[in-house]
């Protein structure tokens, strides 16, 4: 084909342009990637695949957690050879997150402080991540002082830090958890990432590690050395950490405790409703934007990490109290409590005051379960 020179250099101007312009992409992406690292540096890649899997969910809507789904519900118990959850009781479709509870773990126990079998747990969590479910877990260790429960608050942050009377023993206490963590493991002996949620509901007093037991300090160190001793020492790298203060009373609050950018990797908020509905749509509205906010200037994803009305008696709640409130709210996911006895459960069973409105809730578009979270990839 003939052009005359002066085409001809015009077009070369427009190819070297064009050049200099994808080159420029190139490196936008490469500097947008590096900002979505994972706080572990040598997190796996399924780890990784995870996080963006996280963000991905949040463009689409919000995917429906349960803790303990799969382990029991109202009047059953997995014996290791159902395949049974009350949500899928009452929908026909399992949840898209999975809560476990590594409470006792610490201790070397073979079941956690709730009976779950940290074995039957362990085949639970493979077979949700299997079903491309996403798995979060949280950790209530005894009081490493006192040997009481979690919710013993004699002080005990100072003794099991570096330098401290029980770090060694803390160390213990790690490796049992990093041997858990470690032995998750798909068919092909492939890491199964989760999402690790230690030390919740911090600004709350209810907690040896909460406010007013130890100082912001103590709780910044505890969880950094946590990480680096699980991530260093005991080379556990299929771990995302979410940072999941409770419902705030300052704004201010929700980064009093925060460890650092290079420690967290999700951004998390837990929030129940104890009063009346009105209060808990408040409670909504102030702490996601405020998530929404801190979370934007971090550039990390976030969650509703827990939440619920226990025994849900207020027949629409899903619809009319819950969902308008988070829908669009940028959440990648909500988890809902466990279904543990008649007078403490979350999610609503076959009969339940909610269930109807229930079905209706999972039916909403945003609203993802485990078949919609399966196709984004
Ligand atoms: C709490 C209650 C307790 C349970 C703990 C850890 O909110 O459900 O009964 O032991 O969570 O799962």
């Amino acid at each position: 084909e003939y052009l005359p020179m002066r085409k001809k250099i015009t077009s070369w101007i427009k190819i070297i342009f064009l050049l200099i312009y994808l080159q420029s992409c190139k490196s936008t992406t490469a500097l947008m990637k590096q900002e979505a690292t994972l706080a572990d540096k040598m997190g796996s890649k399924q780890t990784e695949y995870l996080f963006n899997r996280i963000k991905e969910i949040a463009k689409v809507g919000y995917a429906f957690g349960h803790q303990d789904a799969t382990a029991y519900g109202m009047g059953w118990k997995n014996d290791g050879s159902m395949k049974r959850s009350d949500v899928h009781d009452v929908t026909g479709e399992y949840p898209a997150v999975y809560g476990f509870e590594l409470g006792h773990i610490e201790l070397g126990h073979s079941i956690n402080l709730d009976t779950v079998n940290f074995e039957l747990m362990q085949r639970l969590i493979q077979r949700a991540h299997k079903a491309k479910g996403i798995i979060t877990l949280s950790w209530h260790p005894d009081n490493p002082v006192s040997k009481k429960s979690a919710w013993d608050t004699t002080p005990a942050v100072i003794e099991i830090l570096k330098g401290g009377s029980l770090h060694e023993k803390y160390k213990e206490w790690l490796f049992n958890l990093a041997n858990f963590m470690n032995g998750l493991k798909d068919d092909s002996g492939n890491d199964i990432p989760v999402v690790f949620r230690p030390f919740h509901e911090m600004n709350g007093n209810w907690f040896w590690w909460g406010n007013g037991h130890c100082s912001p300090e103590e709780y910044i160190n505890l969880w950094r050395e946590t990480f680096n001793i699980l991530t260093k020492e005991y080379n556990v790298h299929n771990v995302l950490y979410a940072y999941s203060p409770n419902t705030l009373e300052k704004t201010e609050d929700y980064l009093k405790y925060y460890p650092g950018d290079l420690y967290v990797d999700i951004l998390g908020i837990d929030i129940y409703q104890h009063g009346n509905s009105e209060e808990f749509i408040n409670a909504l509205k102030k702490d996601i934007s405020l998530l929404q906010k801190v979370a934007s200037d971090k550039n990390k994803p976030y969650a509703l990490s827990e939440a619920g009305l226990n025994e849900v008696p207020i027949a629409n709640w899903w619809t009319k109290v819950l969902d308008p409130y988070i829908a669009k709210s940028g959440i990648s996911w909500a988890l809902f409590w466990r279904n543990a006895w008649p007078n403490h459960y979350f999610a609503p069973y076959p009969g339940q005051t909610s269930a109807s409105d229930f079905i209706l809730f999972k039916n909403l578009p945003h609203v993802l379960f485990l078949n919609d979270v399966k196709k984004i990839r």
